[in-house]
């Protein structure tokens, strides 16, 4: 409960108490509105939910104390950086990537909501073994792992809560009693799923979603808080070669000596395996790439015709990735209303709209030791197609 000194002027007078039991940054407020006040009409009694500012008190510990004052509570248990702005339209990203030679776009175009959906579909495909053999990989060694990261905070990249998940918070509240859980992502409704999930299935866990880029959200945990950050379904294999080094850079210095990183790498295979997993039978991997137009012209009021293009993979053995292109099947006049900006796509030109990396996981425990990212472990599946790797931090 606030103390008096710290309601506001205007709350003065309102009956003032938490909504949620261990929930400092939410209250709500009552206000019954008595006889002589309403004219002698019925007595009105009606309730509000306000932020309380935020204070050195309520400010859930998991913040370095230096970042802790940009962090305000956009609801219940989640929170988001004062100011920053991530509905912004990535125009400038878009632009330059589609005038480049050749033409490509980065993945995170892909997640407008019918994206998100499509990918969700695809983690079920029979073609796309990655999610179910990662989740296999975690279910069978959920135990070991959070046996050899000590730690008391789980740090999810990514709304989190999937099957994958549930194994190590599982296992950390078996083996620790307690945890704190806090995933990052900038969509509002994946944290919101996963607060609903984890307060059902694991009430005793102390949930902190962060809405906002992964970067900006594991740079402000705090060093001192003994943390396990957990980056599955390879999503660093869609990464391009600049951002790689750069997210593994700013992940390690945002990590205090002895955290962990649990990592998940698809690896190099059969090449028929791997193309198959990205061009199912039933097309859904198709509309997903190809979605991105869609999104595209909605964003920046584009005219991408979807009739006119086709989608296109194949593995690259050289550079070792899957690489997703849509192609186009006439000459289109790419024209976006608002903007002075207009391209010929040409018959035939590929757009390369998403890579994903594949992996050779002793390689990339050697890669990662320059970002002082110690191996502590391998744990792989019985055809050995998925690695999960952990790591640590070595000061
Ligand atoms: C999210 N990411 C790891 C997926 C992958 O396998 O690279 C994205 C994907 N694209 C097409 N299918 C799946």
């Amino acid at each position: 409960m606030p103390s008096k000194s710290r309601i506001p002027a205007r709350l003065r007078g309102i009956h003032l108490y938490p909504i949620f039991a261990g929930e400092p940054n939410w209250i709500q407020c009552e206000r019954s509105i008595i006889p002589e006040e309403a004219n002698g009409s019925i007595p009105v009694r009606f309730s509000f939910i306000v932020p309380q500012a935020m204070t050195q008190e309520n400010t859930p510990t998991i913040f370095a104390a230096e970042k802790r004052a940009h962090w305000r509570a956009l609801e219940p248990e989640i929170w988001s950086i004062q100011g920053a702005d991530l509905d912004a339209v990535p125009t400038q990203s878009i632009l330059t990537t589609l005038w480049d030679q050749p033409r490509w776009l980065e993945a995170y175009h892909l997640y407008d909501q019918r994206g998100s959906e499509l990918f969700e579909q695809i983690c079920g495909l029979p073609e796309y073994y990655l999610t179910r053999t990662e989740n296999a990989i975690l279910e069978t060694h959920a135990r070991d792992i959070i046996a050899r990261a000590p730690v008391r905070c789980i740090v999810e990249l990514g709304a989190g809560y999937s099957k994958k998940t549930v194994h190590l918070l599982t296992e950390q509240l078996r083996q620790r009693g307690s945890s704190i859980f806090a995933p990052i992502d900038v969509s509002a409704a994946g944290l919101r799923a996963s607060r609903a999930a984890v307060r059902s299935a694991f009430p005793e866990i102390q949930f902190h979603g962060l809405h906002a880029r992964y970067e900006e959200g594991f740079s402000a945990i705090d060093k001192n808080l003994p943390t396990l950050f957990v980056f599955l379904g390879s999503t660093i294999g869609n990464f391009n070669h600049s951002d790689f080094p750069r997210f593994f850079r700013t992940l390690s210095a945002a990590m205090g000596p002895g955290d962990f990183l649990l990592l998940g790498a698809d690896r190099v295979k059969d090449v028929k395996v791997l193309e198959d997993a990205y061009n199912d039978s039933r097309g859904v991997t198709a509309e997903f790439i190809l979605n991105v137009f869609d999104h595209i012209n909605r964003l920046l009021h584009g005219n991408f015709a979807r009739a006119n293009m086709r989608y296109y993979s194949r593995y690259n053995p050289e550079w070792q990735r899957i690489e997703m292109y849509a192609v186009a099947r006439a000459r289109q006049d790419i024209r976006f209303a608002d903007i002075d900006a207009a391209f010929q796509w040409q018959k035939d030109e590929k757009i390369l709209v998403e890579i994903s990396r594949k992996f050779d996981p002793l390689r990339l425990q050697e890669q990662l030791r320059f970002f002082d990212l110690g191996a502590v472990e391998h744990f792989t599946d019985p055809r050995e197609w998925f690695s999960v790797l952990l790591f640590k931090k070595e000061s």
